[in-house]
């Protein structure tokens, strides 16, 4: 398609709670939408970066900036794109992945909705459905997590994700392990931990986790590998995971069993299915991560989430988890799963009543 127009609209989504995990605490969703005009399609994508650099470099003030003077001038000028074209396009600019991942969700969304595909198809999705976990943030005292945590069970989430810290690990998790019996249990850590602590996370070993996620800094895939050896539960990789390569990489050192797949984290849904096509062919298990996403980039997650290598349950929340007004109609559980959106492209479009209500800026760029 040939851009003529990109909107991007800055939207603003107070959380029904407040959401803390090592790195910070978020009371609130600024997110970036991007919506990208053909002269005959239109297409939306997210860009997940925070308000604040905290979970990752990228942070939402700055995205906009790299899409509008680094990103949108390379594929204006390119003349006609298509979405498996943007990322050697934009290669030239380096990382912003977040930023690059929501820009060619968006063309990829116009391509398939002017084709009529939905996204779950186009990637190869084999299910109708997801199994939805929940990630539940750190809180002020053990019987506050143990009434979150029914709250959560009770509306049917399939999988428990507790955030840790140095300080809010193992008597929380043993906690709910023991109210809660057999739930699919695992644990974040966002990299607040060092190997020095190695000792302290093996404690985690008798309470039958799925995974302990990122518990070292993201650059320390050494660190990780020796952790796996020091440890019986599965390291899982989030914030390490950048690309395709950084998954073969840290498999092959041992760093991980198990990945996490989050599409912005990497650049976008292809780079995510690649991941995904790498870690299969390792026999790696991998999740659909979750950042807080509206509507729009929940719906592609559901959709990534279906690919035949996601065999364990992703941080793919209802909307009610997050919001009480999401920017699209709501996703809503039907018996602890997700519905993977059918129509053409991601399956979903904000709705009118919902941006005017929570839209805080709108930038609209065309080609000089
Ligand atoms: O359900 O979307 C969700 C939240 C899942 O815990 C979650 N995300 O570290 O994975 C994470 C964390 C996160 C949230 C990271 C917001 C960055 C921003």
């Amino acid at each position: 398609m040939k851009l003529v127009e990109v909107e991007l609209r800055r939207v603003r989504l107070p959380l029904v709670a407040p959401f803390r995990t090592s790195f910070g605490t978020q009371t609130a969703r600024e997110a970036l939408l991007v919506r990208v005009a053909g002269a005959d399609s239109e297409g939306w994508g997210e860009c997940v970066a925070m308000e604040e650099p905290l979970y990752s470099s990228e942070y939402v003030d700055g995205a906009q900036h790299v899409i509008r003077h680094h990103l949108l001038p390379r594929l204006f000028s390119a003349g006609d794109v298509s979405a498996a074209r943007i990322a050697g396009l934009l290669a030239p600019v380096k990382e912003h992945r977040m930023a690059k991942a929501a820009v060619e969700t968006a063309v990829l969304d116009a391509e398939l909705r002017a084709s009529g595909v939905s996204l779950g198809t186009h990637l190869g999705a084999v299910r109708d459905a997801v199994d939805a976990g929940v990630s539940v943030g750190i809180t002020d005292s053990i019987p506050a997590l143990l009434d979150t945590v029914a709250g959560y069970l009770d509306a049917g989430y399939r999988r428990v994700k507790l955030k840790i810290e140095p300080g809010w690990d193992v008597a929380p998790v043993a906690a709910v392990r023991e109210r809660f019996g057999d739930v699919l249990l695992q644990v974040d850590a966002n990299c607040a931990y060092s190997l020095a602590d190695a000792s302290r996370l093996a404690r985690l070993d008798d309470l039958d986790l799925l995974l302990i996620e990122q518990p070292l800094p993201e650059d320390d895939l050494p660190g990780h590998a020796a952790l796996a050896r020091r440890v019986r539960t599965p390291i899982c990789l989030d914030e390490s995971i950048t690309s395709a390569r950084a998954a073969a990489f840290a498999i092959n050192l041992g760093a991980c069993a198990i990945v996490n797949i989050k599409p912005g984290r990497v650049g976008g849904y292809l780079e995510a299915r690649r991941v995904h096509d790498v870690c299969v062919a390792h026999g790696v298990p991998v999740w659909c991560g979750g950042m807080l996403e509206t509507g729009i980039g929940r719906a592609a997650n559901v959709a990534l989430a279906a690919l035949p290598g996601f065999t364990l349950p992703g941080d793919i929340s209802a909307s009610d988890r997050y919001f009480r007004t999401d920017v699209t109609l709501p996703f809503v559980l039907q018996e602890g799963r997700l519905g993977v959106p059918t129509g053409p492209g991601i399956g979903v479009s904000p709705t009118s009543e919902a941006l005017d209500e929570l839209t805080v800026s709108t930038e609209r760029i065309t080609p000089a």
